[in-house]
């Protein structure tokens, strides 16, 4: 079609995998896009891939800026770092007033606070929004989690409904909060995704103890993806352990060497964490895993000097299955309450007034997290939206109520057959903690108060007032 005349409604920069396909799912809802690519080979191969398109190729970024409709709405989709602050800067002396940069990558979240900051300061208006679900997602409708002010998101609202996932109808984004609430929350899905991958990897390694057929285990996956652990990552387990490898005809998994890789989201979350003070052990775990299984070299040279048991399941397969499967709903469970627990701490602590419901909302359609259970962690912040922990709305109360002599069982076979399970222990050691009314703590306070003079609060007087003990010497 002749796109010359008109300006087009939405711009695009960074045409790899993520950005090609956002373009397309933008063009697909009746809107034209401008595409510019630091390798404008690319831009041109892409234009010429789809023909007939609403589409406006771009050579340079000043033809890409002037092609577009005011305000000017360019999404930056290019790796994330330094490359987001490369773009922006030549994007400044491009732009005028009001106009609005959109970084859809994986940018940290105090990069996105710093760049607001930065642009609003040049006049410019900036949205830094998280974008899951893959390649897939983008083309077809991924989970948008933008952050930014209101006003600006109200003038982006219509674009990013439009291309976002739907479930029952509703769109998979909603304004997330001010500054970089949108990225935060993103990284926090990405260290959710790291604890489910993790919990479901614990899961194959028992049934491959238990002499599972990859063929079995892909149907035990199957069928848990009719039930209340449906999910995108239940479901693609499922297929993937059902996909041979083509030159040996053997199981793809069991070609495929057990070094993970990881791109940083899950540390970050991690560091996050630990400086707001709150647990997210399966999330910790899930990263830990990924580091240790990175370490082939020193794992086989480990497993030949380090003794442990040879595993021997006993169990019969249909109890071994129903056992994981409530030691995995259990523990995604705790994985959720923690990822929940870290994003309200950081909501209240930025005041960006986020909605927790909304969230799980989001977060049920286009993105690699998604599954049904979603809608009972939105039904539970609907029902009390001051909760102070998951584990204490109704229904994960019950839930947890009910599957913990199984998930016990599950951790406690892991650890005598020496099969290493640290989210599903993780999980249950925080549950059991959290649950628990006295802690051994009382006689850390006492090591603290012996060796620091630190102090320590009584069972038998008010909180708050403290007291020391003159500790005996210690001859060494
Ligand atoms: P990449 O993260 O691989 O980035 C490649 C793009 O960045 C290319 O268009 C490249 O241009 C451009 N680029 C680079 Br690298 N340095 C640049 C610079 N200095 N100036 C201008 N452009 C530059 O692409 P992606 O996998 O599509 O991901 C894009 C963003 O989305 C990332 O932040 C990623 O973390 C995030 N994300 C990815 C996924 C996924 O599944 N891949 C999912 C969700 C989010 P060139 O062609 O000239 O080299």
């Amino acid at each position: 079609m002749n796109t010359a005349d008109k300006k087009s409604d939405f711009g695009l920069i960074g045409l790899a995998v993520m950005g090609q396909n956002l373009v397309l799912n933008v063009e697909s809802r009746g809107f034209q896009v401008s595409v510019y690519n630091r390798t404008t080979s690319v831009t041109d191969a892409f234009v010429a891939k789809n023909p007939g398109k609403k589409l406006v190729g771009c050579d340079t970024l000043e033809a890409f800026v002037q092609s577009l409709a005011k305000p000017r709405k360019v999404m930056v989709m290019v790796k994330a770092g330094a490359p987001v602050d490369q773009v922006i800067e030549q994007l400044i002396p491009l732009l005028e007033k009001d106009d609005i940069v959109i970084d859809g990558g994986n940018s940290l979240y105090t990069d996105t606070e710093r760049r607001d900051a930065y642009l609003s300061g040049k006049g410019l208006r900036f949205i830094g929004a998280g974008v899951s679900g893959g390649e897939e997602g983008a083309r077809k409708g991924p989970a948008i989690m933008p952050g930014g002010p209101a006003s600006t998101w109200e003038v982006m609202k219509p674009i990013f409904e439009s291309i976002a996932a739907k479930v029952d109808g509703q769109p998979c984004v909603i304004h997330i909060g001010p500054g970089g609430a949108g990225h935060y929350v993103k990284m926090i899905h990405n260290g959710i995704e790291y604890g489910d991958m993790q919990l479901i990897c614990e899961a194959y390694a028992l049934f491959k103890a238990a002499g599972f057929t990859t063929d079995e285990m892909a149907a035990v996956f199957d069928q848990w993806n009719e039930g209340d652990l449906q999910s995108y990552l239940i479901q693609i387990t499922g297929k993937a352990l059902a996909q041979k490898d083509p030159e040996t005809g053997k199981p793809l998994v069991d070609v495929i060497l057990d070094k993970a890789g990881q791109k940083g989201t899950g540390q970050w979350t991690l560091i996050n964490a630990a400086e707001q003070a709150v647990v997210i052990s399966t999330i910790n775990a899930a990263v830990e895993a990924r580091v240790l299984s990175s370490q082939k070299k020193q794992r086989v040279a480990a497993s030949a000097v380090l003794q442990g048991p040879a595993p021997a399941l006993s169990l019969e397969k249909k109890a071994l299955v129903d056992k994981v499967h409530d030691a995995l709903y259990a523990s995604k469970v705790i994985s959720y309450t923690q990822g929940f627990d870290l994003i309200k701490t950081m909501g209240e602590k930025r005041q960006w007034g986020l909605d927790l419901g909304g969230i799980a909302s989001i977060w049920r359609g286009g993105c690699i997290i998604r599954a049904r259970f979603l809608n009972r962690i939105t039904e539970a912040y609907r029902g009390d939206a001051a909760l102070a922990n998951l584990m204490l709305a109704p229904f994960f109360k019950e839930l947890l109520n009910r599957t913990q002599q199984n998930w016990r069982e599950v951790v406690a076979l892991a650890v005598s057959n020496g099969i290493p399970v640290p989210a599903f222990s993780a999980s249950l050691a925080y549950y059991d903690s959290y649950r628990s009314a006295r802690l051994p703590a009382n006689l850390l306070q006492a090591q603290r108060d012996f060796f620091g003079a630190h102090t320590y609060e009584r069972v038998d007087k008010p909180e708050g007032e403290f007291f020391h003990t003159e500790w005996p010497e210690v001859i060494e």
